[in-house]
């Protein structure tokens, strides 16, 4: 049992952030994990995830990256490690797709540098890649990724440097407001805190029922592959990207960690359900579904496979995150369910929701986030 100023329920990406960003404000900070710390049960694991400002998706999460560049920046000049590689973003797709659209609007309503480039122009600059002749690409050169795996270990670190307590193999079975109190019950004790941050990703809905239905936890797979051309998907000649196509929406690395080129395809088989049901082991139809996008869109990465994944995407409705206090109780604050895209947004999510925890007005347009848009 313990007192503590704010309880962190989950130290994922966005738990661990939160962690040090408040024990640096020099708070009395609980994290809680139900599993090892940088377990590979959830949406983190697989080494890295892509970060990009060419954000497709909607223009207002680009002020939220830069400042989240700035904090990955900070959190390898205190830890002395790299979490942030630059490769250079492609997103690419047909012409007028969300994608390629989604990423120029993001490009011109921010000032972002960028090329638009044909397919033959994007094989001639990126070998590796061999886009449909009528495709287009937006390449952004500040893209790159995050050595997601690395960053947990790097913001708990520091977190538990800056003062914090950290709880792994701790399961938490209830968050109850109380007398203007939060008291947070586990499979070990209890405890309690003037405000309680969730972010537990796929398992977020088991401790926050209002978001049973809004935030499903989904079946992802990645897979690690021999290129046949290995210098073509180094990362200094093969930028990260996402590509659009008729046959899937596939998401790619270069190599990085383990020898190979990496590969994902967004909502895979489309399996959705409780974040214990869902599959952590991959099959030979997991392999299928992502040499089919290989195949045709990177011939030459198209060797033997070296490791397959399983991960989940937590989804909303709109696939925007939740980030926001929990409606008729504000010292609950919820932060997770990312859809899939999150993770490089971690270190900015964690001084979000520190600025949440101590009352200070957050500097980003947070409205795309809110808790109430759910339930229209
Ligand atoms: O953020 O680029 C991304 C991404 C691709 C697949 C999942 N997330």
């Amino acid at each position: 049992s313990g007192t503590y100023d704010v309880i962190v329920v989950g130290m994922g990406g966005m738990g661990s952030a939160a962690c040090w960003q408040l024990a640096r404000r020099g708070l009395r900070v609980l994290g809680l994990e139900r599993f090892d710390l940088g377990h590979a049960m959830g949406s983190s694991h697989g080494l890295n995830r892509i970060i990009r400002l060419a954000y497709f998706e909607h223009p207002s999460y680009v002020p939220l990256l830069r400042r989240a560049y700035e904090l990955w920046r900070e959190a390898e000049t205190l830890t002395r490690e790299q979490l942030l590689f630059i490769t250079g973003s492609i997103d690419g797709g047909p012409e007028g797709s969300h994608v390629v659209e989604g990423s120029l609007a993001s490009c011109r309503e921010h000032n972002l540098p960028h090329e638009v480039l044909t397919a033959a122009e994007t094989a001639g600059r990126f070998p590796g890649y061999r886009l449909p002749e009528d495709y287009l690409a937006v390449f952004q050169p500040d893209g790159g990724f995050v050595a997601s795996e690395r960053a947990i270990l790097a913001h708990t670190g520091l977190a538990i440097g800056a003062g914090a307590t950290i709880h792994a193999r701790e399961m938490v079975r209830e968050i109850s407001p109380r007398s203007g109190r939060v008291v947070v019950t586990t499979d070990r004790a209890s405890y309690e805190a003037g405000r309680v941050i969730v972010s537990a990703g796929g398992w977020i809905s088991d401790l926050i029922p209002a978001l049973k239905g809004k935030a499903v936890a989904e079946r992802q797979v990645l897979g690690w592959f021999q290129p046949k051309v290995p210098a073509l998907f180094t990362p200094e000649r093969f930028p990260v990207s996402n590509v659009l196509t008729d046959f899937g929406h596939y998401y790619q690395f270069p190599t990085w960690g383990i020898p190979g080129f990496k590969i994902g395809l967004y909502h895979h088989l489309h399996e959705s359900g409780h974040a214990e049901s869902l599959s952590r082991e991959p099959t030979p139809r997991d392999e299928e579904i992502l040499r089919a996008g290989m195949s045709r869109l990177f011939p030459d990465a198209n060797g033997s496979t070296l490791r397959l994944s399983a991960c989940l995407f937590t989804n909303t409705p709109d696939e925007h995150f939740v980030i926001d206090t929990l409606p008729g109780s504000p010292d609950i604050i919820v932060a997770s369910p990312c859809s899939g895209h999150g993770f490089k947004f971690a270190s900015v999510v964690g001084e979000i929701l520190a600025d949440f925890a101590t009352d200070k007005r957050s500097p980003f347009d947070l409205s795309l986030f809110s808790f109430d848009r759910l339930a229209a």
